[in-house]
């Protein structure tokens, strides 16, 4: 087992012996009864659960897992009993992404497990750290959106808030990501081909989801039945959510969908057994595989079917539920919150109010009222072609009585915007529900908006695009209801389980309140003056990176050198997140050195991983110029040694954890006003690495918090990207900049396509001869000045490690416990209800 966090994590739970630790979970005051003191006899540690020279990797790895699962049951059920005793109000967090990753090692360690299981890893001389590597990373989710719902989940339960998360069990998760001769290519991600023992079946609290038509699928593709109404079965998968102590613990519920019958008997006595077990197969194909966020290519009708199937199952669950201890249906919004996680749940908006007046049998406005209180929702992206719109014919065919009551909505709408502001008929246009353009649309977001008490943005500058320009004539119809909630990550995966050897070192100068009170960083001020401080920092970065290039080394043959400045971009490949900014800045940099090979310069590393949407080709596009940057780069003696160049194929959750402790540089250059918030920023913060970035996202507020000194801003402001609309031209910076232009006349010259001639025309389109629409060219001159600002400050070692100090004792506000603090305040109205 990995020793740095045994020792950590030891003295952060002040060493309780095993048998306390035990007793706390086996259910509160209670002693040990029988029973548990069985399970503790049997599981205590696995000992009888395994033969370690028996049995394999994969064989311990489960039978840890399922001994932790043991010692957490009883707490689980515990939860959840108190929260019907207390008739709790309970936030349901709707999401269709959760991005778990891996989750062994995290409830070891939010249970406070980490002593015992060193002790028994330490008998039985398990490899604990093969055996984690068997358990596959839940990837139920693209990215940033993902990553924070499961981070939201690990807050609410630490702060002991009565949460339960709703999703879809996807059979396959993200798509897993290769390269080979430099092009990114798919796979099936089959992570539950075994078993999976953090999941528990509840087929005995399966919901009924009713639909316009049925489906069969032709050729591969899901065909609607028009006119035959039919019935799904959402049966539900719980998964445990250990808040950091072990006292809490909430459940992630993931819906999978199914057919009613194991076979249709009707149809069976007649013959068709073989159509009788299609349509099984046809129910079960709607939760087998997530999208993959294509935000721009979107009407694909499955997608649709599967949001409406999280919302219908999700809430049927929630109100059967509310309606056991509440007979009043008006207590409904004292009693459940509900946010939903961009747009994707917004059919709730429609499908409460069908509940409310076909099951409840309430008037609309008193339906309408519970429905508003009820609900709230976050946005988190202004692109107007990622803003979701459904064809009004799929909810004719499938929801159309959700249509119809969302044709209602609108038309109350309207008549009130046609009052407040008589003749304005651009306005009615603006804020219906319906887009009338083209083929009628339902607009998920004004659904959203309209149909909840709340709208927030993820970061501040976000909040007042969105409010000043995404929507702004619904933002000025009901100002009450917009607001900012500045994402946050939870510090327990992302520094004391990624990070142990920096964690300890806080936990020595500070104490452990940091665990769950990330302010407490604060403390670490006075210390970026502290010759022994600063030293261990150095210290616990350098050992991170030399960890990092032996894992690297010995996965992959990569070999990159940890003397190096490890420079890092990892997140989804898009044009606005701009790698190819980065890929230009190395292509300068390559040159300088080309051109005087007497530079004086620190050698580096570049770091990239992230996945493309499959059906993105200029994302592709990317990904194969970077790789044969790096080719090239590699296969160069003029800069051996000097430069390098990885892309890290299949960026996951696991793999962030490794990279992130590692890097130096951390860079988040989208350009300004893009990138809503920017999470991956906060964990780099966290963990001590110094932020290339320009003024966009949260890393405008990171900037704030850690003083612009210790930041390196670049770039144009989001103000001055929306005002060079008009005029902007790339042409100019290639006939005016000699390095933008040596670079880009580089890789026009086949330089690094020297075998495919011609394969990065696209990029000359995208950078020059399109008009450059994401501004790279602009942004590259001062980008390059910031990098030279951070190479001056990383030639003197102390003023650079003074400036991480400084920033990760500025990273507190960026604890997903202060983003959910706010939510639970200012959105829900919830109150913590502690489990005895
Ligand atoms: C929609 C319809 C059909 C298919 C896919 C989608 C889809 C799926 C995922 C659309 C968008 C997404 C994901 C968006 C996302 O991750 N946004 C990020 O959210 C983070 C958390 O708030 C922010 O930090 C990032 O800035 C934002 O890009």
């Amino acid at each position: 087992m990995n020793s740095d966090r045994t020792r950590t994590v030891a003295k952060i739970s002040s060493s309780p012996t095993a048998r306390e630790l035990l007793k706390q979970y086996a259910c509160g005051p209670v002693q040990l009864t029988g029973a548990s003191n069985a399970l503790y006899e049997r599981h205590l540690m696995f000992d009888n659960v395994m033969d370690p020279k028996a049995i394999g990797p994969r064989e311990q790895y489960e039978a840890a897992a399922k001994s932790v699962r043991d010692v957490l049951s009883q707490r689980w059920l515990l939860t959840e009993r108190t929260y019907e005793r207390e008739n709790a109000k309970r936030i349901y967090y709707l999401s269709m992404e959760f991005l778990i990753g891996r989750s062994l090692a995290n409830n070891i360690m939010n249970l406070l497990l980490d002593p015992m299981v060193k002790q028994a890893v330490d008998e039985k001389r398990l490899d604990w750290l093969a055996l984690l590597e068997q358990e596959p990373d839940a990837g139920l989710g693209n990215g940033g959106l993902g990553r924070l719902a499961a981070c939201f989940l690990d807050s609410m339960a630490t702060m002991q808030l009565p949460a339960m998360g709703y999703g879809l069990r996807y059979e396959y998760g993200i798509f897993r990501q290769s390269i080979r001769d430099g092009w990114q290519h798919e796979e099936a991600d089959n992570w539950l081909r075994r078993p999976d023992p953090w999941e528990a079946a509840r087929p005995q609290e399966q919901v009924e989801v009713r639909l316009g038509c049925s489906f069969e699928v032709r050729s591969g593709k899901l065909a609607a039945v028009l006119g035959e109404p039919s019935i799904l079965l959402g049966i539900p998968y719980d998964r445990p959510v250990v808040g950091y102590g072990g006292r809490t613990i909430n459940t992630l519920r993931l819906w999978a969908a199914a057919a009613p019958e194991a076979f249709d008997f009707h149809e069976f006595s007649a013959g068709d057994f073989v159509g009788a077990l299609a349509e099984r197969l046809s129910a079960e194909t709607l939760t087998r595989v997530l999208y993959p966020d294509d935000s721009t290519s979107m009407g694909q009708g499955l997608r649709f079917v599967q949001e409406y199937f999280l919302v219908a199952c999700s809430l049927a669950d929630l109100v059967r539920r509310f309606r056991r201890n509440n007979p009043d249906w008006r207590a409904l919004p004292d009693r459940a919150a509900i946010q939903f996680n961009d747009t994707h749940p917004s059919l709730a908006v429609a499908e409460l109010m069908r509940i409310l007046l076909d099951e409840a049998h309430l008037g609309w406005d008193e339906a309408w009222d519970l429905t508003r209180r009820t609900l709230a929702y976050t946005n988190h992206t202004l692109l107007p072609e990622a803003l979701e719109k459904w064809p009004l014919r799929w909810f004719e065919v499938l929801l159309p009585r959700q249509l119809e009551i969302i044709l209602e909505i609108n038309r109350r709408l309207l008549d009130d915007v046609r009052n407040r502001f008589p003749g304005d008929e651009g306005r009615v246009e603006r804020v219906s529900l319906i887009d009338e353009r083209g083929g009628r649309k339902v607009r998920m977001a004004n659904l959203a908006i309209v149909g909840s008490h709340s709208t927030n943005g993820v970061a501040a500058i976000h909040s007042g695009l969105l409010r000043r320009v995404t929507v702004k004539d619904l933002a000025e119809m009901f100002p009450e209801r917009f607001s900012n909630k500045t994402n946050g990550v939870t510090p327990r995966r992302w520094l004391l389980l990624a990070n142990p050897a920096l964690a300890g070192i806080i936990t020595d100068a500070i104490g452990d309140r940091w665990i769950t009170d990330l302010a407490e960083l604060e403390k670490l001020k006075p210390l970026a003056d502290d010759r022994s401080f600063r030293d261990d920092i150095r210290r616990a970065k350098q050992d991170a990176k030399s960890r990092f290039a032996e894992w690297l080394k010995s996965t992959s043959g990569v070999v990159v050198d940890p003397a190096s400045i490890f420079d890092s971009q990892i997140k989804r490949i898009h044009e606005y997140k701009r790698q190819l900014l980065n890929g230009l800045r190395i292509v300068v940099l390559y040159n300088r050195l080309r051109e005087n090979p007497d530079l004086e310069m620190a050698p580096r590393t570049f770091v990239f991983a992230g996945k493309a949407a499959p059906a993105y080709q200029l994302a592709k596009i990317i990904i194969k110029f970077l790789n044969n940057l790096a080719d090239t780069i590699d296969a160069d003696p003029a800069v051996k040694g000097r430069l390098k160049v990885v892309f890290l194929p299949e960026y996951c959750v696991s793999l962030a954890e490794r990279l992130i402790p590692a890097s130096d540089v951390s860079n988040q250059i989208s350009t300004a006003g893009y990138e809503a918030s920017g999470t991956s920023n906060m964990k780099f913060m966290m963990n001590g690495a110094l932020t290339l970035g320009t003024r966009d996202g949260a890393t405008i507020e990171m900037a704030e918090a850690a003083g612009e000194d210790n930041f390196f801003l670049f770039g144009l402001t989001a103000e001055q990207v929306a005002g060079s609309r008009g005029w902007y031209s790339p042409y100019w910076h290639y006939d005016n900049e000699p390095e933008t232009r040596a670079a880009l006349d580089l890789i026009f010259s086949n330089h690094f396509s020297r075998y495919e001639p011609g394969i990065f025309e696209p990029l000359r389109d995208v950078l020059l001869t399109h008009g450059d629409h994401y501004r790279h060219l602009a942004d590259l001159t001062s980008y390059l000045e910031a990098d030279q600002r951070l190479l001056d400050l990383y030639a003197d070692p102390d003023a650079w490690v003074r400036k991480v100090i400084l920033n990760v004792a500025s990273s507190g506000r960026f604890s997903s416990d202060r983003t959910i603090a706010e939510y639970a305040s200012q959105i829900w109205n919830v109150q913590p209800c502690p489990v005895p």
